[in-house]
């Protein structure tokens, strides 16, 4: 199989993908008394257009980078997981404009995920890891994690927070991408937090500078920016295909090289500026 160019990969990925939430209409939710807690609305016409957007991984070499300023320069900000600003700003920014979360982060007891101001700010989104090309019921009835009942406690504490549900479609479409654009098959698991979140901003954002997902010279095992925890795992990938990931990334990225090396910064253009 021929490999993409940059150009053509960044199009397959606006033709392929489609950034889709959980909306009440959709079967079996639309048949549930909790139905109406989903906004009504895809995130893409709720949210944005923004100009300039900073993805920013929780990737351990962001500390020590000075990157605040710089991130919260962005019109629109996006985080991931329990990564706080709070003590980080200098180098993380404290802007957050969307939260992106994966549904082990919203059930597990030591992230107090219903209780921590952690989450509170700008727009919610989760996912959670569903089995591949299974419909919706086949999903609901099986989550990875209970991201449903979580959901419908959230809501009822924090009404007025806009907090979607993205489509398990959308993680497999954007996993179709990597696998056939690599040249071995990959573990079916869905794509990192990471790439889900860039893909989404991609969606919303004219430019996308993405920090530390390809790490800079300041690469560490360190896992996060915010804990004390060493594990090579967390920047090279066990579960997800991060490897992979990263692979895709640096194809894309219509920034200079050097910007990866000194400030971790990928460039990606949105796909309303993208001529297919
Ligand atoms: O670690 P995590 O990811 O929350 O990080 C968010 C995204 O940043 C990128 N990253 C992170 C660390 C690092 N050294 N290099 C990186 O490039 C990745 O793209 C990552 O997706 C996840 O993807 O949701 C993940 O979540 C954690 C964990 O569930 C949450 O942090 C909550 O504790 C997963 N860790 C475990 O399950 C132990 C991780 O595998 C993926």
């Amino acid at each position: 199989r021929p490999k993409l160019s940059g150009p053509m990969l960044l199009c397959q990925l606006k033709e392929k993908v489609e950034v889709t939430t959980l909306t009440p209409d959709l079967q079996p939710f639309s048949s549930l008394p909790w139905a109406a807690q989903l906004p009504p609305k895809q995130l893409t016409s709720e949210l944005g257009p923004y100009k300039s957007c900073a993805v920013v991984s929780s990737a351990g070499s962001l500390r020590y980078s000075g990157l605040g300023k710089e991130i919260d320069s962005h019109d629109a900000v996006l985080r991931f997981n329990a990564a706080p600003t709070t003590g980080y700003e200098k180098d993380v920014g404290s802007k957050t404009t969307i939260r992106l979360i994966n549904s082990q982060v919203m059930a597990s007891d030591d992230h107090r995920f219903l209780s921590s101001s952690l989450y509170s700010s700008g727009a919610l989104v989760a996912w959670d890891p569903a089995p591949f090309s299974a419909d919706l019921t086949q999903w609901f009835n099986r989550t990875d994690y209970p991201i449903f009942t979580q959901y419908q406690r959230y809501r009822r504490l924090h009404p007025l927070q806009p907090f979607y549900i993205l489509h398990p479609r959308f993680e497999w479409q954007v996993w179709q991408r990597i696998q056939d654009n690599m040249a071995e098959p990959i573990q079916k698991n869905p794509p990192s937090s990471g790439l889900l979140g860039t893909v989404l901003m991609m969606s919303l954002c004219d430019v996308v500078h993405v920090y530390e997902f390809l790490p800079s010279r300041r690469k560490t095992e360190l896992c996060h920016y915010y804990q004390r925890f060493f594990d090579a795992a967390c920047t090279l990938g066990a579960y997800h295909p991060l490897l992979y990931e990263k692979n895709l990334v640096k194809r894309m990225n219509q920034g200079a090289d050097r910007d990866i090396y000194t400030h971790g910064r990928v460039t990606l253009p949105g796909f309303n500026k993208l001529n297919c």
